[in-house]
């Protein structure tokens, strides 16, 4: 396979100034006719390259002079004008592509009746012949010309011409102002419902927001479109940046690859991203729905205005949106609830992702497939690397290395390295250490150790590296409390940047807890031995929120991990007795209570653990844990429970959202220890809900009591499916439910479900995604990894980049028990031999190494 590295990026040999496309929609074929305004880049004269995928080339010509077949040679994957004009000259292409039969959703495809395109990263080319690299900026036209019964023709920029021809086709004709790379164009056709608003910006702009649906779904866009005001405004307030169009749009796709996509001025979304009612959107997915309206209209600036200059530079702009957009989401909801959920997070997937196969850095080195990399590591950890930058030098140079990025690097393409230079000349600090966070991978671990040092203690931190690694440069902030909490020295801003260093304090070692890494400043894994009575202090005592709620965090998870490997009943001691004293204050703020409540993915304990170990007990462990507390709680929750009883009209969010979160989990404590008391109360608050996230949440409870009890599930399910069934978000959930709570024979089943379908991802991902990341029981059955492998296998040709994103939990068998390994590696190893695609033989390989 080909591998494409950093270290041989060279500048394009030709640029392009301007695009003028023309793209012909007839049922059955596309026809794009591209004109090229092309300057050369290189010294010496190069011959012009052009990528593209699966293009019937009609015609080339230069400078409006047909080019004999002989001056041309195009192979599958490019087109070579082999003596070009030197200076300047205009290339006309004509290509016809078949849109009706693209399953891979990349390029221009067809959802449903819809036309639409995902480009990035390297779908443009399956549109055209083009430089399809981010580097090539250019101003674009695109005339779009389609049968009358699609009036809907959208495309990035302003709209500048429309039309009816005589013979009764539609013409539409965009104009973008702003230079962009190609991965940045959009077009949209189809028969679709618009809903507009409008917002008028700082500089008084006035801006319209149109959001575009297809008519069943018309009446579940109006929180997106709140949600978009909120994020105009709040980047005018937070960032400085201002919208740069007439027109905001955004239109939703039932069949999308990813969450959503920031082409400039079009936004596509899937619809589970953006459609919100209480019936179709959970507490959960309101959230989701805000927090990517806002990042995507965040890429604005950073990622449409400024640009990545390769692909390595992924984190550019998603590294520094995810960071915008969790600010965007701290401001208007709650900030320690919104950490705690980033940070568990990330130790969740991201942790996961670095210990695995695919561990790669913020900014990688080299990659087969660029698919294969818009993972939890560029995102959140690239995140995690743009916070630590605001953390080490203060959010006001920040915001000024900000100002300096945007306004230094506007209508260019640049790298990780410019951006962090911006922060350096803004803060006159020194990050030439810092930048190690972008070319190592891996989670660092640290160890701190207090030892007595005359009348007062030493701290010492230890970075464990990996081979090769040199130390990081990381924010550490501390406080410091007495063995009974009292608050020693608060606001310690420590800095970590060598292998081992220590801090003195005045403390004696045997009266000091330190509260280490405040606000989870650093994305790295902390071993401070502490017994569980210590860490209860801290959990009661710690005046840095995110660590109170870290050291609890701390207390189940060693709990958890010791209980995997003896069962004793006196090891949850610990966890009841936190469990206590956070119900006991739920009323104050049941957002942290739940957090408090939650348990972590076993995904977590699995880290804990280490090497061989079966993740079927590590989950037993846990529903056993579960059972437990639920047994010995009973009293205490029964009438927490009816303290938290539905308040109508369902509002998402707030206080609304804690309590229905914190009702669930409760309940399903309940649930596990087979306590059929809430039976009744569980089957009241089902048929009553006046929303989804209600309706779901006892579905989750009662697949919980499913074990000892299906009658109740199933007969949710049936009652659910019936009234629901006309809304695909809604069969989603249907599927997932099942997928998460039934055995290995119900989950084959589903696969076989008139309404189950691999072609679409968010429907496969229903059914394929939770049952192997969150059913261990049924995906380590005998026959379960073979029931993926079947859908890996099949998607490897129908749609490669979900295939090689659904074979990953099947890949990170390392630290399985050694007959599940056995198992996995000859799963892979049978797929390895059938499998194509560039995108999972990447991953599988790797997997195999
Ligand atoms: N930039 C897009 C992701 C594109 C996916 C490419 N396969 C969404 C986002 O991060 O906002
Ligand atoms: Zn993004």
């Amino acid at each position: 396979t080909a591998v494409t590295r950093l270290a041989d990026y060279r500048a394009p040999d030709w640029l392009i100034s301007q695009v003028a496309l023309t793209v012909t929609i007839n049922d059955g074929e596309t026809e794009i006719a591209a004109t090229l305004e092309l300057a050369q880049n290189s010294a010496d004269l190069q011959p012009l390259v052009l990528d593209g995928e699966g293009l019937e080339t009609l015609s080339v010509a230069i400078d409006g002079v047909i080019l004999d077949a002989d001056a041309y040679v195009v192979t599958a994957t490019t087109l070579t004008v082999l003596t070009p004009p030197a200076g300047h000259f205009t290339l006309q292409t004509r290509v016809r592509i078949k849109p009706e039969s693209n399953t891979q959703l990349e390029g221009l495809y067809k959802s449903g009746d819809m036309y639409c395109t995902q480009c990035e990263a390297e779908g443009f080319r399956r549109i055209t012949w083009f430089l399809d690299r981010p580097d090539v900026l250019a101003i674009w036209t695109v005339r779009i010309d389609a049968p009358a019964s699609m009036p809907t023709l959208l495309s990035n920029g302003n709209r500048v011409g429309d039309r009816t021809t005589a013979d009764g086709r539609r013409q539409v004709d965009w104009s973008d102002p702003h230079p962009k790379p190609a991965y940045l164009f959009a077009l949209v056709a189809g028969d679709l419902v618009l809903r507009n608003d409008r917002f008028t910006t700082a500089s008084g702009r006035e801006v319209d927001l149109h959001v575009y649906t297809r008519q069943a779904d018309a009446d579940k866009v109006d929180f997106a479109i709140a949600s978009i005001k909120q994020a105009m405004a709040w980047d005018e307030r937070r960032f400085g940046r201002e919208y740069d169009l007439d027109v905001f749009q955004v239109v939703a796709v039932g069949d999308f690859n990813m969450g959503a996509m920031e082409n400039k001025g079009l936004n596509i979304f899937n619809t589970s991203c953006v459609l919100a009612t209480p019936d179709v959107a959970t507490d959960d997915a309101y959230e989701r729905v805000e927090a990517i309206i806002g990042h995507e209209y965040f890429h604005n600036w950073s990622g449409n205005r400024v640009t990545c200059r390769d692909w390595f530079q992924l984190s550019l702009k998603e590294g520094f949106t995810v960071y915008r957009d969790a600010e965007f989401t701290a401001d208007l909801r709650s900030r320690p609830v919104k950490r705690i959920q980033d940070v568990d997070f990330l130790r969740t997937h991201q942790f996961a992702e670095d210990a695995g196969p695919t561990s790669h850095p913020v900014r990688p080195a080299e990659y087969e497939e660029i698919s294969n990399f818009y993972t939890v590591t560029i995102y959140e950890k690239g995140a995690e690397v743009v916070r630590m930058l605001e953390t080490l030098i203060g959010r006001d140079q920040f915001r000024a290395g900000s100002d300096l990025y945007f306004e230094r690097f506007d209508g260019q393409a640049v790298t990780c390295d410019d951006f962090v230079d911006c922060m350096q000349q803004a803060s006159g600090r020194d990050l030439t250490q810092f930048r190690r966070w972008y070319s190592q991978n891996g989670t660092p671990h640290i160890n701190v150790s207090v030892a007595a040092d005359g009348d007062g203690s030493r701290i010492t931190f230890r970075q464990q590296l990996r081979d090769g690694q040199a130390p990081f440069h990381m924010p550490m902030p501390c406080s410091l409390y007495a063995a009974d909490g009292a608050l020693l020295e608060q606001g310690l801003s420590w800095e970590l940047d060598q292998v081992e260093q220590s801090f003195r304090v005045n403390q004696p070692s045997d009266d000091l807890l330190v509260s280490v890494n405040q606000g989870f400043a650093a994305p790295v894994r902390i071993h401070y031995a502490l017994d569980a009575s210590q860490r209860d202090v801290l959990a009661r005592h710690d005046l840095d929120g995110f660590n109170r709620w870290d050291a609890g965090r701390q207390i189940v998870i060693e709990a958890w991990a010791a209980y995997v490997g003896n069962a004793d009943a006196g090891l949850i001691d610990p966890i009841e007795h936190l469990f206590d004293a956070a119900l006991a204050q739920f009323e104050q703020d049941p957002a942290l209570t739940a957090e408090i409540i939650r348990l972590p993915d076993d995904s977590q304990i699995l880290d804990e653990l280490g090497a061989d170990v079966d993740p079927v007990r590590v989950r037993q462990a846990g529903d056993a844990i579960r059972a437990e507390l639920g047994r010995r709680m009973g009293e205490l929750i029964q009438p927490i429970l009816l303290a938290l009883e539905p308040v109508k009209p369902y509002q998402p969010g707030g206080d609304q959202a804690a309590k229905r979160s914190l009702w669930c989990l409760l309940a399903q404590l309940l649930a596990h220890a087979a306590d059929d008391s809430i039976a009744d109360a569980l089957t009241r608050r089902f048929v009553g809900a006046d929303n989804l996230t209600d309706r779901m949440n006892c579905m989750t409870v009662a697949g919980v009591m499913a074990r000892h009890n299906p009658s109740m599930f199933q007969s949710m399910l049936t009652i659910f499916h019936a009234d629901w069934q006309h809304e695909p978000l809604l069969l989603d959930q249907w599927f997932q439910q099942q997928a998460r709570f039934g055995d290995f024979d119900a989950i084959s089943a589903l696969l076989e479900h008139a309404d189950f379908s691999l072609g679409n991802p968010n429907r496969a991902r229903s059914v394929l995604g939770v049952f192997t990341r969150a059913n261990p029981e049924a995906f380590h059955a005998p026959g379960g990894y073979e029931l993926l492998a079947g859908c890996v296998a099949s998607l490897d040709v129908s749609n490669p980049q979900i295939g090689a994103r659904l074979v990953i939990p099947l890949t990170r068998y390392k630290n399985w028990s050694t007959s599940q390994r056995e198992r996995a590696i000859h799963v892979l190893k049978g797929l390895d031999k059938v499998c194509q695609s560039a995108d999972c033989r990447e991953v599988i390989g790797k997997a195999l190494k």
